[in-house]
C-alpha cells in the first residue's frame, strides 16, 4: 500500500456508502500546485477543486460573486492550466498486474502526464476516465501532471472547424439564457458554466471527483447495478458487476444485501465480463417518498476479487404511468403501486466555483427541500450529473429525482463524433447512478423541442435541425434502454410524450408542461387558473435575495435597484424591471431598498402559491408542481427559494404551507364566486374539520362558521362555492375584509394542521391597519404579537444563519404565535436577541 506525499484530504471527496474502492488505492486527493501556462501565476490547489478556487484562495483574483468582479476575472477562462504533484509508490503497489488511474470527473479537455508521458486525454466533465499507468511507474516518487486547455477556445475552435468544413452551423443560446461563452454547445460541459439567466460565467475547469491510482490482481469493477423483481411478500434483488479483467482466470463475486450473502464462482475471461447473481428479500421494507412512508435503505456490498463496491438500495417500484384519457396524456408517477403527487422544485449546480459545492451544501439544500414537504427534485439539464452524495441524500429523503440529461435550451451536433461522445457518457452516468432509489425517471433534455423555435437558422431550415435532434434523441433513448430497463425515458421537458414534440410551453394537456406564460408572459397571477396541466415541471417567479444576503455582493452605496450591481446581479433580461411592475399591479409601491427586497419575495411566495395550490386541487388530471427553482449558485436575484446561502426565502416558507399532506384552499372564480377546496394527498381518506373566520382588516371578526369534509385519499373536495357578495357587499369592502381559514385533518392516526388567508382583491386596495407587530424574545424563541392583523410577517435574525420553524405568516390580535429558530453552528442568544427585526406587508409602503 503507498501513501501521498501531501496528505490533507479534500473535503468534497465521496462519503461512504457510495460505490467506491479497490484494495490498493492511492488517492490524489490533497494539495497540488497550480501553474498558468506560459504565464508566471502560480499557487496551490486543492484537488478536487476547481482553478477559480484556487486562485481566490491565493489571492490571485478578487471574490467573482462580489460587485462586478466577474469582469476582471475573465482572464482565467482564456488561459491553459496545469496542476501537478509527486506521488510515492511502492515496489508491493507494481507487483500487482493491473494499476489504473481513476478519474471520476476531470473538467473538461486534459491531458494527463506521468513522470513527464502522456497517460491519456480526456474531453467530457460527464465521462469517468480509466487509464492503465502500471508501465509509467516507478517504485518512489512519481510526477503527476493534469493540463488543462481553455474550454472556451476549444468550443470556439469547434465552431470555426464546422465552418472549415462547411458544416451547419449549431446555434448556442447566448442572449436567451444570459450565456456570455459562445459554442459551450458543442462541448460537453455543464452548459451553465457560461453564464445563465440566474448564473455567473466562470466557464471554471478542475478535478470534482474522485481522482486515484488503484491496483488490481483480479480486474477492475466497472460498474455495479441491480434490478429488482417484486412479487408478494418478497424481493429478489438482481446484481450484475462488469469486470474488466487484466487475464483470464476464475474468482468469486460475493454480494452481500444486509444480512443475506451469496457466492457465486465465475470464470473471467481477459476484457470486459459481465457477472451476476442474485439475493432474495423475503418481507421487504419498502422505500417510499417523502410523506408517504419510510426510506430504509439495504446495505449492498459487491466483491469481486480485490474489488469492493458499496451502495444503499432502497426497494420500491417506480413506474411512469402515461396513458391516453379524455383530457389527454397523463403523467403520473406511481410508486409501490400508489400514485404519487409530486411536490418539489428544479435543482440547479449549488455553486459556480465547484469546490464549493460540498457534500454539506447538498445536505443543506436537500433538507430544507424534504422539510418543506417535497418529495421530487428535477435535476435539470443545465446542469450537471451531481456526486453519489447527492442522491445518497435524495435516497435518504425520499426526494425522487427527475433526471434530465445535460442539454439545456440550445441546438447540439449530431455529427458521428459528437453522437459517441454523448453515447459513452450516458451510458456511464446510467450504469453509476441507477441504483439510487430516488432517481424516477431519464429524460431527453431540457427545452431543446423548443429552442428549435428561438433561431432563425433552424426556423428557416427546421427538417435540417429536427433530423440531428432526432438522431440525438435516439442515442439517448437506445442507452437508456440498453444500460437501465428499469425506467422510463422521457425525451424532453417539457414534452407532451414519446414521439410528440409538440408545444408543451402553452398546450396542456399531455406530458409536462413548462408554464411560463406568468414570468416570462407578464400575465398576471390568476393566469395559472387558466391551465390545468397533467405535471407542471417548471413555472417559476423572481425575487432578490433578502437584505443579509444582498450585502454580501453589492456595497452600500448601491443599496437600490437600478443601481450597477443591483442590475449585473439580475441576468434575466428586464427581470427587475418585471418584478417592479408586478408590483404595482398587486401591491402598493414600497417604501424603501430593504422594502422592495422584502416584497419582491411577499411577490414571488404569492404567485407560486397560487399555482400550486390551484394545481394540486385538479389532481388526479394534475399529478405534479416542480417550481422553477430551488437554489442559487451565486448571489443574484432569481426564482429560487433558497438563497446562495442556502437561507429560505419567504417562498420556502410558504412552500411548507403549500406542500402541505392536506390543505385548505380557496380561490375566486372569473365568474366572482368563492371556491372553497380541501385537497389531500394521502392514500387515507381525511376527515377536516375548517373554521373560516370573516375579518375586517382592523379585527373585528364579522362572522365564523366551523365546516365539517370528508375528503377521499388524492383528491380535492369542494367544500362550498358562494358569491362573493356574501362575504362582501360592495367592492369598496372586498379591501376592508379577508377570510382566514384554519384546517385540522383526521388521517389515519395521523393529524394535519393547515392555515391560509384569502384577499378579496389585489392587495393594494386592502385598506390593511398600520399594526403594531412586537416580538418578545427567550432563548431562540421569538413570541410575535399584534393589535391589528397583519399579513407577511417576516421575523429576521439579521445575518446569522439559521431559520425559523415558520414566517411570512398572518398574524392576528389575541392570537400570539411562538416561533422558534433553528441556528445553522453556533449562534449566541444573547447575539440572536439583539439581531430580530420584523417586517410586514403593512409597512412595507
Ligand atoms: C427555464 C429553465 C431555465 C431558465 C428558466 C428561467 O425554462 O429551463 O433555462 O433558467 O426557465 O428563465
Amino acid at each position: 500500500m503507498s501513501t501521498a506525499t501531501q496528505a490533507a484530504p479534500a473535503h468534497f471527496i465521496t462519503q461512504p456508502g457510495t460505490p467506491r474502492a479497490a484494495t490498493a488505492l492511492l488517492d490524489l486527493a490533497g494539495t497540488w500546485q497550480l501553474s498558468e501556462v506560459g504565464g508566471t501565476t502560480a499557487c496551490p490547489m486543492v484537488v478536487p477543486g476547481d482553478v477559480f478556487s484556487a486562485l481566490l484562495n491565493a489571492g490571485k483574483i478578487p471574490d467573482p460573486y462580489f460587485g462586478q468582479n466577474e469582469e476582471q476575472v475573465q482572464w482565467v477562462i482564456e488561459r491553459d492550466w496545469i496542476i501537478s504533484r509527486t506521488v510515492e509508490v511502492t515496489v508491493a503497489v507494481l507487483a500487482a498486474p493491473s494499476v489504473y488511474l481513476n478519474a471520476g470527473s476531470l473538467d473538461t479537455f486534459t491531458e494527463i502526464r506521468i513522470n513527464g508521458q502522456v497517460v491519456g486525454t480526456t474531453g467530457n466533465q460527464f465521462r469517468r476516465y480509466r487509464f492503465e499507468v502500471k508501465s509509467l511507474l516507478k517504485a518512489g516518487a512519481n510526477q503527476v501532471q493534469i493540463l488543462f486547455r481553455s474550454s472556451a477556445k476549444e468550443a470556439a475552435a469547434r465552431a470555426a472547424e464546422r465552418v472549415a468544413k462547411q458544416q451547419h452551423l449549431i446555434p448556442s443560446s447566448g442572449a436567451n439564457t444570459g450565456q456570455k461563452v459562445p459554442h459551450y454547445n458543442l462541448i460537453r460541459k455543464a452548459q451553465c458554466h457560461g453564464g445563465w439567466d440566474w448564473g455567473v460565467s466562470l466557464f471554471v475547469c478542475g478535478v470534482y471527483d474522485d481522482l486515484s491510482l488503484r491496483a488490481t490482481t483480479v480486474g477492475r469493477i466497472e460498474h455495479v447495478y441491480t434490478t429488482q423483481r417484486h412479487t408478494a411478500g418478497a424481493v429478489t434483488v438482481e446484481v450484475t458487476a462488469e469486470v474488466e479483467a487484466p487475464a483470464a482466470g476464475a474468482s468469486t463475486l460475493e454480494i452481500q444485501l444486509n444480512e443475506r450473502s451469496v457466492s457465486v464462482p465465475v470464470q473471467l475471461t481477459k476484457g470486459l465480463n459481465r457477472v451476476s447473481g442474485s439475493v432474495v428479500i423475503e418481507q421487504p421494507k419498502l422505500w417510499w417518498p417523502n410523506g408517504h412512508g419510510a426510506q430504509p435503505l439495504y446495505d449492498l456490498t459487491v466483491t469481486v476479487g480485490d474489488e469492493v463496491v458499496r451502495k444503499r438500495l432502497g426497494l420500491r417500484e417506480i413506474v411512469v404511468v402515461n396513458q391516453k384519457d379524455e383530457k389527454g396524456t397523463s403523467m403520473t408517477f406511481q410508486v409501490n403501486g400508489r400514485a404519487i403527487f409530486a411536490k418539489g422544485a428544479n435543482w440547479i449546480p449549488c455553486d459556480a466555483l465547484p469546490a464549493r459545492q460540498t457534500d454539506a451544501r447538498y445536505f443543506d439544500h436537500l433538507d430544507s427541500a424534504a422539510a418543506v414537504g417535497m418529495n421530487m427534485i428535477r435535476v435539470w439539464g443545465g446542469g450537471q450529473f451531481e456526486r453519489h452524495s447527492f442522491y445518497d441524500g435524495c435516497d435518504e429523503r425520499g426526494l425522487m429525482v427527475w433526471h434530465d440529461f445535460m442539454f439545456s435550451c440550445a441546438l447540439y451536433p449530431a455529427d458521428s463524433a459528437f453522437l459517441a461522445e454523448v453515447e459513452a457518457e450516458v451510458t456511464y452516468q446510467i450504469k453509476r447512478l441507477r441504483d439510487h432509489s430516488s432517481i424516477a425517471l431519464w429524460c431527453g433534455d431540457n427545452e431543446v423541442v423548443g429552442a428549435l423555435g428561438w433561431f432563425k437558422e433552424s426556423r428557416d431550415k427546421r427538417d435540417r435541425y429536427i433530423i440531428d435532434y432526432d438522431r440525438l434523441g435516439q442515442v439517448l433513448g437506445g442507452a437508456v434502454k440498453e444500460a437501465d430497463g428499469t425506467r422510463m425515458y422521457w425525451p424532453s421537458s417539457p414534452c407532451a410524450g414519446p414521439g410528440d414534440f409538440s408545444d408543451c410551453w402553452h398546450d396542456d394537456r399531455n406530458g409536462d408542461m413548462h408554464y411560463w406564460s406568468v414570468w416570462h408572459g407578464g400575465k398576471s397571477f390568476d393566469a395559472y387558473y387558466d391551465v390545468t396541466p397533467r405535471f407542471c415541471s417548471e413555472f417559476g417567479y423572481q425575487s432578490f435575495p433578502s437584505f443579509d444576503t444582498v450585502k454580501t455582493y453589492c456595497p452600500e452605496e448601491e443599496w437600490n435597484l437600478t443601481s450597477p450591481v443591483m442590475e449585473w446581479h439580475q441576468r434575466n433580461q428586464g427581470g427587475n424591471a418585471r418584478i417592479n411592475d408586478m408590483f404595482a399591479r398587486y401591491f402598493r409601491i414600497p417604501n424603501g431598498f430593504k422594502a422592495f427586497l422584502y416584497l419582491s419575495q411577499v411577490q414571488q411566495a404569492l404567485a407560486i402559491k397560487i399555482a400550486v395550490e390551484h394545481w394540486r386541487h385538479l389532481q388526479p388530471t394534475c399529478m405534479g408542481t416542480i417550481y422553477w427553482q430551488l437554489n442559487d449558485n451565486w448571489p443574484v436575484a432569481s426564482w429560487s427559494s433558497l438563497e446562495y446561502s442556502g437561507k429560505w426565502k419567504q417562498l420556502n416558507h410558504h412552500a411548507k404551507r403549500f406542500y402541505a399532506p392536506v390543505i385548505v384552499s380557496a380561490f375566486q372564480t372569473k365568474t366572482d364566486e368563492v371556491e372553497l377546496w380541501v385537497t389531500n394527498d394521502r392514500p387515507e381518506a381525511a376527515r377536516c374539520t375548517i373554521t373560516a373566520t370573516l375579518y375586517a382588516f382592523d379585527g373585528t371578526v364579522i362572522s365564523s362558521e366551523k365546516l365539517q369534509a370528508e375528503v377521499k385519499p388524492g383528491s380535492a373536495h369542494l367544500v362550498y362555492k358562494r358569491p362573493v357578495s356574501s362575504f362582501t357587499a360592495t367592492t369598496a369592502e372586498r379591501g376592508q375584509r379577508f377570510l382566514q381559514l384554519s384546517l385540522t385533518a383526521h388521517v389515519g392516526s395521523e393529524t394535519f394542521t393547515h392555515v391560509n388567508t384569502h384577499v378579496f382583491t389585489e392587495y393594494k386596495r386592502c385598506s390593511l391597519a398600520t399594526a403594531t407587530v412586537k416580538a418578545a424574545v427567550s432563548g431562540f424563541t421569538v413570541t410575535l404579537t399584534t393589535d391589528k392583523p397583519a399579513l407577511f410577517v417576516q421575523v429576521n435574525a439579521d445575518d446569522l444563519a439559521g431559520e425559523f420553524c415558520d414566517n411570512s405568516i398572518t398574524l392576528l390580535p389575541g392570537q400570539p404565535r411562538t416561533l422558534t429558530f433553528t441556528p445553522k453552528g453556533t449562534v449566541d442568544q444573547a447575539v440572536f436577541a439583539k439581531s430580530i427585526s420584523l417586517l410586514h406587508l403593512r409597512e412595507s409602503y
